[in-house]
């Protein structure tokens, strides 16, 4: 068999409660970039192509998701890694930073002993630890402590020619939050194609708010929409990159609605609450601590789930194909 390849990528498919991530290994970066943002920005500007060979259609679709690992920046961290959706970066992902955990002591890339193993990353938006709890020597599901969250602003937006109130939060990326009852439409799998046009108003009409607010920050300020379901107790979906919804409850989307109900008054500081999904899955969120900075609180939220690998696969680019770095319809 002859098989032409300019490029061949090892693949690791995991599912975290529903949301896809398609991870590799990349070694090919500087040593000593001083943090997690110049290691994105030398991958970006140096190997982008990877990321759309990788995320989009024909190899995935308009809803895969990523991680590159790399190596750490920070003494003591056991990777950097940064997150490719099919059209940019997120700053921070919850679910997948899930699935590289369970990948990375499942396949045995990492050493553990009894029946725990504490990993350390490098993202762009601070230092996040995940705690894999093993049993018979699988992993069965994985805690993350994110980053300092926080609530940011109220504001009100027009859809349709109503007003309708945003909650905008931070969890390790922004959010614009909007409650259903508002929109008149329940998260429900059926309404998936309004919720998505819903989402891209919501995602289009705040970040006007963030930029100015945060015109000095590193972060990325473009926000992912949440639409809560207040039929039913804490549902909710996110829709972020060009038109995709996360089947996961959302980790930095957990976080930032955590930060949004202990604002509100609606979670106790030492609290927890589970978030779930468009499609039911679900993620508990337990504040590990706070602090009181200029009258807003700050949490540390601490975020569990878990995630299951579908697929080993060798990823092969032929130099002739006039597709090779992939495409999107949506
Ligand atoms: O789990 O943080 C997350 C996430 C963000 C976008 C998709 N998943």
């Amino acid at each position: 068999m002859s098989l032409k390849s300019e490029l061949t990528l090892d693949v690791i498919d995991t599912h975290t409660e529903g949301e896809p991530t398609r991870i590799i290994f990349w070694n090919d970066i500087p040593k000593n970039l001083p943090d997690a943002l110049s290691v994105r920005n030398y991958f970006i500007q140096h190997y982008d192509y990877i990321r759309t060979t990788l995320l989009q259609e024909p190899r995935g679709h308009k809803d895969q998701f990523g991680a590159v690992l790399l190596p750490p920046v920070n003494p003591g961290s056991n990777y950097t890694v940064i997150y490719p959706t099919t059209d940019s970066y997120l700053d921070m992902c919850g679910h997948a930073t899930i699935g590289v955990s369970t990948a990375l002591v499942a396949l045995g890339y990492v050493e553990y002993e009894g029946s725990e193993k504490v990993i350390t990353y490098d993202t762009v938006a601070g230092t996040v630890k995940a705690r894999v709890r093993v049993e018979n020597g699988e992993p069965v599901s994985v805690s993350i402590v994110d980053v300092k969250s926080y609530f940011v602003k109220k504001i009100s937006i027009d859809i349709e020619g109503k007003s309708i109130p945003v909650n905008i939060s931070y969890g390790g990326n922004f959010y614009a939050i909007v409650e259903s009852d508002s929109l008149g439409i329940g998260v429900e799998p059926a309404n998936i194609g309004k919720l998505l046009e819903y989402g891209k108003i919501i995602r289009e009409k705040s970040k006007q708010t963030i930029r100015e607010m945060y015109r000095d920050s590193k972060k990325n300020l473009e926000p992912l929409a949440m639409i809560t379901d207040s039929r039913h107790d804490y549902r909710a979906v996110v829709t972020f990159a060009g038109n995709s919804f996360d089947r996961s409850p959302c980790g930095t989307g957990t976080a930032a609605r955590a930060a949004l109900l202990v604002h509100d008054g609606k979670l106790d500081v030492n609290g927890q609450y589970t978030n779930e999904s468009i499609i039911g899955s679900r993620f508990t969120c337990r504040i590990i601590s706070s602090e009181k900075v200029n009258g807003n609180i700050i949490i540390v939220p601490e975020i569990t789930g878990r995630a299951w690998i579908t697929q080993l696969c060798k990823i092969i680019v032929n130099p002739e194909d006039p597709l090779k770095h992939g495409f999107l319809v949506q």
